[in-house]
C-alpha cells in the first residue's frame, strides 16, 4: 500500500509537469481535456521504454515478423485498457484520489476510436492484443480514418447517421512519424523495360504522387513478466501539402484538387457489401504500398538485402481487402530489386497468407478491370499476367474441364475477384471457424480445394479476455481469481477450473449478485444515457427499461438480413401479442436489448431498427404488458457500449442463418460473461457447443447448414406455406401490415416491405431468403425452454458458470498461438534483458542534465 502512495505521488508530479510544460495550465485550473492530456502524457511515459525495447529486440535478435494489414480497426478506448493492461488499476484510483479527480469522468472522455465496421475489425484488435501479451514480433498497418464509423441516431427509429470526428482534440496516444513518409503513386504511363533476367518491368510516368504519412499507437501487452509493445501504424493522406493539387484547385476543380488529401478521411461504413467505389480502390492500394514501402525499408535496415525476404516477412491479408498487396510486391521485386519473376512470384507466395470472413456472395470483392487498369496501370499488367500463367496451369491440369478456368481466373466478364487473387497469392488461406473453413473448402473455394488442398486450414476466431472480462467485468474478474487464482487472465484454458465450481450454491449465488449488479449498472445508463428522439432529433425521454429481476436478453452486432435481428423481433411481437391478451401468460420479465448500426444504403437493415423502435413504442404504451417487456434499442452501439451492456447480458442471441455467420465473436464475449446462448448451428457457436458440451447448452435450435443449402437447392422451402400453416406466426407477420404499429405512411410503407419481403418471391430472390419463418417456430418454442430455466436462479448460474468455463479455446491468445503455428511460423521474442537495461539506462540520464538546477 505504502508503495502504492509513493508511486501515486510520483505519478502526480508528473502530470503536474506535463500540465505546466505541455499545457501550459496548472492542476486546480485544468479543463477535462488538459487533464486527460496530461495524464495520458504521464502514463505513457511508463511505457516508452518497453515499447523501444520491443522494437529493438526484434529487430537485433532478426526475428521473423507478422505484418497484420487491415483496412479496419476497432481498439475501443486506449487509456483505459493500457491502464489494466500495465496492471495500474490501484495505482490510478490513487492519484485520482491526491488530484481530486473522477477516474469515470477521465477514461470516458476519450473517444472510442471506430476504425472499423464490426467484427472484423474488432476481431483484428484482439489479435493485436495477443500478439503483445505473447511477445510476437509483430507489426499492424490500417488508415488513420479522420472519420470512423458514422454516428448513429435514432430519431422516431430513422437511423441518421452523423460523422465521427474522433480527432477532433489531439490524441496523446498517437505518435506522428514525419521521418517515416512514403510515396504512393497511382495512374501515369508504364514504359517498359527489362530486368537482368528478361523480365518486363515498367517506369511510370506522368503519375500522381501521394505522401502517405505513419501515425503510431502502442499497442501495449498484458505483463506476464516484462510486457511487450507493437506498433499499430495507421496511414494518413491528410497532412501533405503535396497531396492537395494546387493547379486542378486553381482551374476551378475543386473536388479534385483535394481528392487525395483526404484519400484517408472516410472509412466506408460497409459490412458485408462491397462498395466498387473508387476511392475505396485508392484506399486500399494506399494500405497495401504504403505498408510494403515500409516494411520493404524495415528489412533492409537490418538485412541490407533481400536475400532473407522470404525467410523473415510474414504478411496477413485481413479479408481481400489488402490484396494488391500481392501484385505490388511482385512488382517491386522484379521492378527494383531486380529478382526474377519466378522468383518473385515465390516470394510473393511464400510472404503473403489470407482469412476470408464471410461467404456471403456481395461481400466477395471485384473490381473493374478498367478501374484498376486507369489508376494502378502498372499493377494491371501484372495481374493480367499472373492471371494467363495461372489459367495457363489450370487448363493444363483440367483439360476437359472447360467452364472450371473461368470459375478459377482473377480476371473475368471485366471484373478482378480480389478472393481468387488472395488464394492464388497466398501460402495458406484460412476461414475463422470449422463449420466456415469447411464451406470454404466445399463449397465457396472448392475448385481452389481441389487444386491446392494443403492451402487450406482452419484458425478459429477468439477474443482478449483482458478488455472483455478483466476490463469490462472487474467484478466477474475478481470472482474468478478468487476461485482459480489469476493465470486465465494470460492463459485462458485454466478458466476450465471453474467448473468445479459450478454446482456449489454459494459461487452461485455471489455469480447472481454480479450480474444482478451489472444489471443495474446497464439500466442506469439505458434510462440516463440511451435517449429516445422525435423525427427531429430532439431527445424526448430515454429508454424504458426493467428491473435487475428481469431476464436481460441481448442482440448487438451489426445490423444484416442473415443475422435475424427480424427473427427476434417477430417472436416479440408473438410474446407482446400473448401478454396483451393475457399480461400473466409468461412468468418472467424480459428486457430486450438491441444494438447495432445498418449500413447507409441497406434499406431493409434501417426498416428492421424501425421495427425494433415501432415495437419498443407499441409496447411501452401498453401499460400491463410493459411491466413484463421492454425493448431497449441501443443508440450508436460500439466498443465502449458493449463493454457495459456484456457483463449485463443473461441471455445471448446468436440466431444467424445456419451457413452464413462465419464465426461470431460476440457469442464468446457474452459467454465468457455469463450468458447462456440461444443459438443456431453456425459459426463458431457449433464449437462453443462442444467445448461447453451438449448438457450445458441447452438452447440451440434451427435448421443445419446442410439443412439449408439443400432446401435452397431443391427449391423445396415455401415461405408462404409456413405462413399459412402456423397460426401465430401468421398473425405476428401480419403485425407488420395490419396497422397495429405504424402511425404514418412512411412506417406503414417500412413495414410492408419487410412484410414482403418474407412472403414475396423477388425476381433474384427467394421469398424469406433467409429462413425467417422456417425458424421461427422453434426459436419460439426455445424461448419458452428460456424462460423456464430463467425461472431456477440458481440452475441458471449452474448454466453459465459452466458455460463460462467452457470458453478456454476461444480466447485470442489461443487463436494467435495457431496463427503462430500453422500459417507464420511465428516464435515469441520477449524483451531481451540486456537491451531493456541499455535503453531504461539511456532514458534516465536526462535526470541528470537539468539546464537550469
Ligand atoms: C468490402 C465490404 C466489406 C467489408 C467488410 C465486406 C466484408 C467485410 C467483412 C469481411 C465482414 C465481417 O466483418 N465479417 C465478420 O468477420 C468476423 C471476424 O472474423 C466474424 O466473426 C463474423 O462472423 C463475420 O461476419
Amino acid at each position: 500500500m505504502q508503495e502504492t502512495n509513493q508511486r501515486a505521488e510520483i505519478l502526480v508530479q508528473k502530470i503536474k509537469h506535463f500540465l505546466i510544460a505541455n499545457l501550459g495550465t496548472i492542476l486546480e485550473k485544468a479543463s477535462i481535456q488538459e487533464f486527460y492530456l496530461a495524464f495520458s502524457l504521464a502514463l505513457r511515459e511508463e511505457i516508452m521504454i518497453n515499447w523501444t525495447a520491443t522494437l529493438d529486440t526484434f529487430e537485433k535478435q532478426k526475428a521473423r515478423t507478422l505484418y497484420y494489414l487491415s483496412m479496419e480497426y476497432l481498439p475501443g478506448r486506449l487509456l483505459e485498457n493500457n491502464i489494466t493492461n500495465i496492471s495500474a488499476t490501484e495505482l490510478v484510483k490513487a492519484v485520482m484520489v491526491k488530484t481530486g479527480r473522477n477516474l469515470q469522468e477521465l477514461l470516458t472522455h476519450e473517444p472510442d476510436p471506430g476504425l472499423g465496421n464490426g467484427g472484423l475489425g474488432r476481431l483484428a484488435s484482439c489479435f493485436m492484443d495477443s500478439l503483445a501479451t505473447q511477445h510476437y514480433p509483430a507489426w499492424g498497418y490500417g488508415l488513420r480514418y479522420q472519420y470512423g464509423i458514422f454516428e448513429q441516431e435514432i430519431w422516431n427509429g430513422v437511423q441518421i447517421e452523423r460523422p465521427d470526428c474522433w480527432l477532433l482534440n489531439e490524441h496523446p496516444w498517437e505518435f506522428r512519424r514525419d521521418t517515416q513518409a512514403v510515396l504512393v503513386n497511382f495512374r501515369g504511363n508504364p514504359v517498359a523495360a527489362t530486368n537482368s533476367h528478361g523480365d518486363e518491368v515498367y517506369q511510370l510516368e506522368d503519375y500522381e504522387e501521394v505522401r502517405a504519412l505513419p501515425y503510431d499507437i502502442p499497442i501495449i501487452g498484458y505483463p506476464s513478466s516484462v510486457f511487450s509493445v507493437l506498433s499499430l501504424r495507421l496511414w494518413s493522406t491528410k497532412e501533405s501539402p503535396t497531396n492537395f493539387e494546387l493547379q486542378r484547385y486553381n482551374a476551378g476543380h475543386l473536388d479534385q484538387a483535394g481528392e487525395n488529401t483526404s484519400l484517408s478521411d472516410v472509412l466506408y461504413p460497409n459490412d458485408h457489401h462491397e462498395t466498387g467505389k473508387r476511392i475505396r480502390l485508392k484506399q486500399e492500394f494506399l494500405l497495401a504500398s504504403a505498408s510494403l514501402q515500409d516494411i520493404l525499408l524495415k528489412h533492409r535496415r537490418v538485412y541490407g538485402d533481400l536475400s532473407s525476404f522470404a525467410d523473415k516477412v510474414r504478411i496477413q491479408i485481413n479479408d481481400t481487402h489488402p490484396a494488391l498487396v500481392i501484385p505490388e510486391l511482385v512488382r517491386i521485386l522484379t521492378k527494383s530489386y531486380d529478382i526474377s519473376w519466378h522468383e518473385a512470384w515465390e516470394i510473393t507466395q511464400t510472404c503473403c497468407s489470407y482469412t476470408n470472413h464471410t461467404v456471403l456472395k456481395e461481400a466477395l470483392e471485384e473490381w473493374n478491370e478498367h478501374r484498376i487498369a486507369h489508376l494502378l496501370p502498372r499493377q494491371y499488367i501484372i495481374l493480367q499476367k499472373l492471371n494467363q500463367e495461372f489459367c495457363a496451369a489450370v487448363r493444363k491440369k483440367f483439360p476437359e474441364d472447360a467452364d472450371k478456368v473461368q470459375r478459377m481466373s482473377i480476371i473475368e466478364g471485366g471484373q478482378i475477384r480480389m478472393a481468387n487473387l488472395s488464394i492464388i497469392g497466398s501460402h495458406k488461406v484460412n476461414g475463422v471457424s470449422e463449420l466456415h473453413s469447411e464451406i470454404i473448402k466445399t463449397r465457396l473455394f472448392r475448385d481452389f480445394y481441389e487444386l491446392y488442398p494443403n492451402k487450406f486450414t482452419n484458425v478459429t476466431n477468439g477474443v482478449t479476455q483482458r478488455r472483455w472480462l478483466l476490463h469490462a467485468n472487474p467484478l466477474l474478474a475478481a470472482f474468478i481469481t478468487k476461485r482459480i487464482g489469476d493465470r486465465w487472465i494470460t492463459h485462458f484454458e485454466e478458466i476450465a477450473k471453474l467448473r468445479d465450481f459450478a454446482s456449489d450454491p454459494a459461487t452461485q449465488e455471489e455469480f447472481l449478485a454480479i450480474k444482478r449488479e451489472n444489471k443495474a449498472a446497464l439500466i442506469h445508463f439505458l434510462a440516463k444515457e440511451n435517449p429516445l428522439r422525435n423525427s427531429k432529433g430532439k431527445i424526448i425521454g430515454h429508454s424504458l427499461t426493467l428491473g435487475p429481476e428481469a431476464l436481460f436478453d441481448v442482440q448487438i452486432k451489426r445490423l444484416h438480413e442473415y443475422k435475424r435481428q427480424l427473427m427476434n423481433l417477430l417472436h416479440l411481437i408473438m410474446l407482446y401479442r400473448e401478454l396483451k391478451k393475457d399480461p400473466n401468460a409468461r412468468r418472467i420479465k424480459r428486457l430486450v436489448v438491441i444494438g447495432g448500426k445498418a449500413a447507409p444504403g441497406y434499406e431493409n437493415a434501417k426498416r428492421i431498427i424501425q421495427l425494433a423502435y415501432l415495437l419498443a413504442r407499441k409496447i411501452g404504451e401498453d401499460q400491463a404488458v410493459k411491466e413484463k417487456l421492454a425493448i431497449a434499442y441501443v443508440e450508436n452501439y460500439n466498443v465502449s457500449k458493449a463493454q457495459i451492456i456484456i457483463p449485463a447480458a443473461d441471455l445471448s442471441e446468436q440466431i444467424s442463418t445456419a451457413g452464413m455467420e462465419a464465426s461470431g465473436t460476440g457469442n464468446m464475449k457474452l459467454a465468457m460473461n455469463g450468458a447462456l446462448t440461444i443459438g443456431t448451428e453456425d459459426g463458431a457457436n457449433i464449437e462453443m457447443r462442444k467445448e461447453v458440451s451438449d448438457a450445458w447448452w441447452p438452447f440451440s435450435f434451427g435448421a443445419t447448414a446442410d439443412e439449408l443449402a439443400t432446401a435452397r437447392s431443391s427449391d423445396t422451402y415455401k415461405a408462404w406455406d409456413t405462413y399459412i400453416h402456423d397460426v401465430q406466426v401468421c398473425d405476428a407477420v401480419d403485425a407488420l401490415k395490419d396497422g397495429s404499429l405504424a402511425t404514418n405512411e412512411q412506417e406503414a410503407e417500412a413495414l410492408r416491405a419487410l412484410y414482403f419481403s418474407l412472403l414475396q418471391d423477388h425476381y433474384t430472390d427467394p421469398a424469406d431468403k433467409f429462413f425467417v419463418l422456417k425458424d421461427l417456430r422453434a426459436y419460439y418454442e426455445m424461448q419458452k425452454k428460456v424462460e423456464e430455466l430463467f425461472l431456477n436462479p440458481r440452475k441458471w448460474a449452474e448454466y453459465a458458470l459452466h458455460n463460462i468455463a467452457g470458453m478456454g479455446k476461444f480466447s485470442s491468445d489461443e487463436a494467435i498461438k495457431n496463427y503462430a503455428k500453422l500459417i507464420w511460423g511465428l516464435e515469441k521474442y520477449p524483451i531481451d534483458t540486456t537491451i531493456y537495461q541499455n535503453v531504461q539506462q539511456e532514458y534516465s540520464e536526462h535526470d541528470r542534465c537539468r539546464i537550469i538546477s
